[in-house]
């Protein structure tokens, strides 16, 4: 099962949006394999950005990563990836589509909420990274056969 490794951002715990974010996921069909509430580290939010360093925005996104906690999370389901971008919408809230996350609760790309894998590739590369393999669950949902095809 395709699986995407999805944040709610600082901002997004600190007004209350964890159930919101969770339950919009749960109700879109996917299933969750592991979360975690936690601080973020320096060096978990240098690895996990790796990809923006040196760019302009860099420094106020590790800022903010690390600023207070997150809910960090495994969701899994037939194309996961896609699904939960497309839950998440566009990384500029202003572009987002509306119904959309970071449409319906944000309005600038540094506070836009939640973060989710953009790949198949980074979904199982930033599982690794923020999850040990004992902290993912494997499970049978009941629901599963009237969800996945
Ligand atoms: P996404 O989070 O949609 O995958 P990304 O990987 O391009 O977007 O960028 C990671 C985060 O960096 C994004 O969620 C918010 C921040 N960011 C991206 N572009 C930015 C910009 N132009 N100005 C400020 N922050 C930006
Ligand atoms: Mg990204």
């Amino acid at each position: 099962m395709e699986r995407t490794f999805v944040i709610v951002k600082p901002d997004g715990v600190q007004r209350g949006l964890v159930g919101e974010i969770m339950a919009r996921l749960e109700r879109r069909g996917l299933r969750l394999a592991a979360a975690k509430f936690m601080a973020v580290s320096q060096e978990m939010a240098e690895t996990h950005y790796s990809i923006h360093k040196g760019k302009p925005f860099y420094d106020g996104l590790i800022a903010y990563i690390t600023s207070a906690p997150v809910m960090a999370m495994v969701w899994e389901g037939v194309n996961a990836v896609a699904a939960v971008r497309q839950t998440m919408g566009a990384t500029h809230p202003t572009e987002a589509a509306p119904g959309s996350v970071r449409h319906d609760f944000g309005l600038e790309v540094g506070r836009n909420i939640t973060h989710a894998s953009d790949s198949v590739e980074n979904g199982e590369k930033e599982t690794a990274l923020w999850f040990k393999p004992e902290e993912l669950v494997n499970w049978q949902r009941d629901l599963d056969r009237w969800i996945f095809e």
